[in-house]
């Protein structure tokens, strides 16, 4: 009885005493379980939270002092020059050390595709219609031959998917990796906020509405699940980040792994990928600089004049876009998690979320949105680092996400990227393949990893001479 009365005054002194309205109409195991859910909050932080993203709607604000972040350029040249097979090779050492572990952010749904499941399921194979968990999972057992090494993969899910994700691998059996390399450990949440009064909505009487808490969840849910210390214990201290929406990403390139770890500018902390932008409005994250640490701003909160500004010859200034592949040392995850200063700042969303009416105690289809998701975002932990550095990468080579169903990064723009990349690496070791007149392959191609992981390691024998027009080839 106590702890229900202590329990009432930190709901009240919250202002959140309607999460208990309807608890005398719950049976024994509905109270267990709502109150486990409130347990779960942390009381300490949410006021403040509320303050800051539902009362006042703080607009992020973006430094006076911000400039773009320096880069090293993909071929090596530019304004500061490095050796690219040196730090090719330094990478190709710690992966045949088994140092490195791939890690998939993968909380989300496909919902944005009218696809109603995990969105690493989506049919996403522009010849076969393999999954994008298949597509990666191709890609590390490529990797796992090249290197003559384990590459642990470790997902993240989210309560929206967690079992059905596990139920996809064990059906299509891990898609021929060792079960005992795949780690799956699902994201935390938060409660959803009215966007009116702050208070968190109840999803039904017994439970309350919560969202996941974002992709910056991860480096909080990677300590908490176990998944760091399992890392350790296989030796990994390096951990290859990447979205579950990009099938094109080369998940294991022993050149920015090299130039993370070894790049006298980089603490090997976290380093990230970046392809030019192709214009001011694309949706993509920006890389700069402020107070001497590398950022990113995403791209909703990048004034228009910075987004556009240009330099004397025309491009971009601006023009580092974050296509959310970083490598992130186990070390750091680690220190994002003990050290209070670290910890990650939340953002807001305004989303539609069905909740109960607290008068009528009936469930609400809102149509427009009423409430405030916060969500973290991982790249916000990048100034954290001591001195972090930033890779140019080729958008055809590692940028052909999945994000909406018809339109710009949709399937249909996958096709014809994963298409293209596989065009470039046959041409590369002399097939022939045909193209239109304006330059695009004038077929289909889909190349799995398991066939190469990079141009160099394709088996010329076992290839065609040349692809015919209108092909439409899975090599
Ligand atoms: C993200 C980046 C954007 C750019 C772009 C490249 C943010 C805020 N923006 O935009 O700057 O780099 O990607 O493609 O990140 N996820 C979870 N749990 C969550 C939320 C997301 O696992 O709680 C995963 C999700 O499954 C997906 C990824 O994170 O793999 C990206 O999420 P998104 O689709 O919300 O990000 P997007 O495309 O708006």
């Amino acid at each position: 009885m106590l702890k229900m009365d202590s329990l009432l005054a930190r709901l009240e002194r919250a202002g959140q005493s309607h999460l208990l309205r309807f608890f005398d109409e719950l049976d024994e195991s509905g109270k267990k379980a709502l109150l486990a859910q409130i347990e779960a909050i942390d009381f300490d932080l949410l006021p403040e939270l509320i303050e800051r993203h539902v009362r006042s709607n703080a607009q992020a604000t973006v430094p006076d002092d911000l400039e773009p972040a320096p880069y090293y350029a993909r071929d090596g040249q530019g304004a500061r020059p490095w050796d690219v097979r040196k730090y090719r090779s330094i990478g190709v050492d710690l992966l045949e050390q088994g140092r490195v572990a791939c890690f998939t952010v993968a909380g989300g749904q496909g919902s944005r595709l009218g696809y109603d499941g995990p969105k690493g399921c989506f049919p996403t194979g522009c010849v076969t219609g393999k999954s994008l968990f298949q597509i990666f999972a191709e890609k590390i057992r490529g990797a796992e031959r090249t290197f003559g090494a384990d590459v642990p993969w470790y997902i993240m899910t989210s309560p929206l998917n967690h079992d059905e994700t596990r139920r996809f691998f064990a059906r299509w059996d891990y898609f021929g990796l060792d079960p005992a390399n795949v780690m799956f450990f699902m994201q935390g949440t938060m409660p959803s906020l009215d966007k009116n009064t702050g208070q968190i909505l109840l999803a039904d009487k017994g439970t309350i509405a919560t969202n996941p808490d974002g992709h910056g969840g991860s480096l909080k849910a990677l300590h908490v699940s176990g998944a760091l210390e399992d890392m350790k214990q296989r030796g990994v201290d390096t951990i290859s980040y990447f979205q579950v929406d990009n099938p094109n990403v080369n998940i294991t390139d022993p050149v920015f792994i090299g130039l993370h770890a070894a790049a006298p500018d980089s603490s090997a902390e976290m380093s990230s990928k970046m392809v030019p932008k192709t214009g001011p409005e694309e949706k993509v994250g920006v890389f700069c600089r402020s107070g001497g640490k590398l950022r990113v701003i995403e791209y909703s909160d990048l004034p228009c004049e910075l987004a556009s500004a240009r330099n004397e010859d025309g491009s971009l200034r601006f023009l580092a876009g974050s296509i959310a592949i970083h490598l992130i040392s186990v070390a750091f995850v680690e220190k994002i998690n003990s050290d209070a200063a670290c910890a990650l700042p939340y953002h807001r969303a305004i989303k539609k979320v069905p909740c109960i009416d607290l008068e009528t105690g009936r469930r609400v289809e809102p149509t427009e949105p009423n409430a405030i998701k916060l969500e973290r975002f991982v790249f916000d932990a990048i100034p954290f680092a001591e001195q972090s550095i930033v890779l140019e990468t080729d958008r055809i080579e590692e940028f052909a996400p999945v994000k909406n169903a018809t339109g710009v990064d949709s399937i249909e723009t996958s096709h014809r990227l994963q298409t293209e990349k596989a065009a470039r690496w046959l041409e590369s070791v002399g097939v022939k393949v045909p193209r239109r007149d304006d330059g695009t392959p004038d077929c289909v191609l889909e190349l799995s990893g398991i066939t190469a992981i990079e141009p160099a390691g394709l088996d010329r024998a076992s290839l065609p001479d040349k692809i015919e027009p209108g092909a439409v080839v899975a090599i």
